[in-house]
């Protein structure tokens, strides 16, 4: 992939000067370093910045320009469910949710998975049933789509919604639950063998607030998953908030959850009203906790939403920029240039490491490898001068074949920076990625910068 398919950087350069009514070229008022798409100005801390899709909006073409232009993840709404995906028992549909990733990927961005097991949007077949039938036919789904969709999701939720709302702290009663209580566990487990390159998490609402005892149960699952080798990665926290934005502790649940060994996203962010204050303190919030990787609104347009009546989003029905909007960029604008995010490795990481050249840069390699294809996460790291732009040489492994790749433009075994990832202070670093098919790991022949 090349910089100038990724649409959000596309953009960024177009939107550096603008042309006023006589004619005349002026510079707009951002710095070189503000970017001016959601999906660039949280790239810069190594971020993404997403939105909830549907499909049968994508020949809305107000709604696709916006989508291209500012997001960077995309989530389908309803598309990836179980209803739409096993209408039947044993027969798939993924026409919809096809259409919403290959939009996606061919746009340069990457997808959440949403959802595997979910107690709601069940299809009529899965609603009666119960016990050990119901438990197998949820494992031969979750085995089925994940499939399916092996080496394109960023990220599943495997489960969404398990825990009851209220002072319980314990699960929600549905008929996944009453297949036993493991049944969490073995989604997730099922979840990995099926696709072993995708960062698998447990997504829920009204977890946002430390102190509540619903935020506590889910606390305690990720900790005694954590504990026993359960294959969990992150945790997303649905962030659909009351006008006041969000509980003054969010800041704190992220950190104490990210603390846990998982990566923790905003999955489905609105605010009723969309104060411009408490988008900017919901940014904040993410921007702060290191592992905290993104953030995703559900929905573009106000009327996009599912709750529209309160106007929640950062675009109005005509697609225009709301206050909200400016604040979400200018807060992200403000983050450090470079995340000290480690990722999480999903399988057992491999590391290769060349000495840097003093004055340049050093790479290292991350994988994360299946039967037949890996993720390569490329950390470059400047060495004893600030650098405006790198490039790593890697040898691929023989045979293998790159089908993706993010925050990096490539040609031949030359990888070097986009525009929002060249500038790297002494000792920063930045991350980019790539897949592919084949088996083995790339290896880092130099690292060159100026
Ligand atoms: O936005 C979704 C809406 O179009 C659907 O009708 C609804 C069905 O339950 O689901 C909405 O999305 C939900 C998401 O999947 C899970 N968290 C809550 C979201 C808002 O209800």
């Amino acid at each position: 992939m090349t910089s100038s398919s990724i649409p959000a950087l596309r953009a960024a350069a177009a939107a550096t000067v603008s042309v006023v009514a006589v004619g005349a070229v002026v510079l707009t008022a951002h710095t070189a370093s503000a970017a001016t798409t959601l999906g660039a100005s949280a790239a810069q801390s190594g971020r993404y910045f997403g939105t909830a899709v549907a499909a049968f909006k994508l020949s809305d073409a107000t709604y696709t320009s916006i989508l291209d232009r500012e997001f960077t993840m995309v989530t389908p709404e309803n598309e990836m469910k179980s209803d739409a995906t096993e209408p039947q028992q044993g027969q798939f549909s993924y026409g919809n949710a096809d259409r919403i990733v290959n939009h996606a990927l061919s746009a340069g961005m990457r997808i959440r998975g949403h959802n595997l097991a979910w107690y709601q949007q069940e299809p009529g077949w899965m609603q009666s049933m119960e016990g050990a039938p119901l438990r197998s036919a949820l494992l031969n789904h979750i085995t089925q789509v994940a499939g399916h969709y092996r080496g394109k999701i960023y990220a599943w939720d495997v489960v969404n919604e398990a825990f009851a709302d209220g002072g319980s702290g314990g699960r929600r009663d549905s008929n996944l639950q009453r297949t036993g209580n493991d049944w969490i566990e073995v989604a997730f487990r099922t979840a990995r063998a099926a696709d072993p390159g995708a960062k698998l998490c447990y997504n829920d609402y009204n977890i946002e607030d430390w102190s509540a005892a619903k935020t506590q149960g889910v606390y305690r699952m990720v900790q005694d998953f954590k504990s026993r080798g359960v294959p969990i990665d992150c945790v997303g926290f649905q962030a659909h908030f009351g006008a006041g934005g969000p509980p003054g502790n969010f800041q704190t649940t992220l950190s104490n959850f990210a603390a846990l060994g998982v990566d923790v996203q905003l999955t489905e962010l609105d605010i009723a009203q969309a104060s411009p204050s408490a988008y900017a303190a919901t940014t904040r919030a993410c921007l702060n906790v290191p592992r905290c990787t993104g953030i995703t609104t559900w929905g573009i347009r106000d009327s996009d939403s599912w709750r529209s009546g309160e106007n929640p989003l950062l675009f109005d029905g005509n697609g225009t920029k709301k206050a909200a909007y400016t604040s979400v960029l200018d807060a992200l604008n403000g983050a450090p240039p470079v995340s000290t995010t480690p990722t999480t490795p999903t399988t057992t990481p491999t590391t290769t490491t060349s000495a840097p050249p003093p004055g340049a840069c050093s790479a290292t390699v991350s994988m994360n490898a299946w039967n037949g294809g890996f993720v390569a996460t490329v950390r470059v790291t400047a060495g004893s001068a600030d650098l405006n732009s790198w490039t790593v040489t890697l040898n691929l492994p023989p045979g293998a074949s790159v089908t993706n790749a993010w925050n990096v433009q490539h040609s031949g075994d030359g990888w070097s920076n986009v525009a929002y990832n060249g500038h790297l202070a002494t000792g920063q670093y930045t991350e980019f990625g790539f897949q592919a098919t084949g088996s083995g790991t790339p290896t880092v022949v130099s690292c060159g910068g100026s």
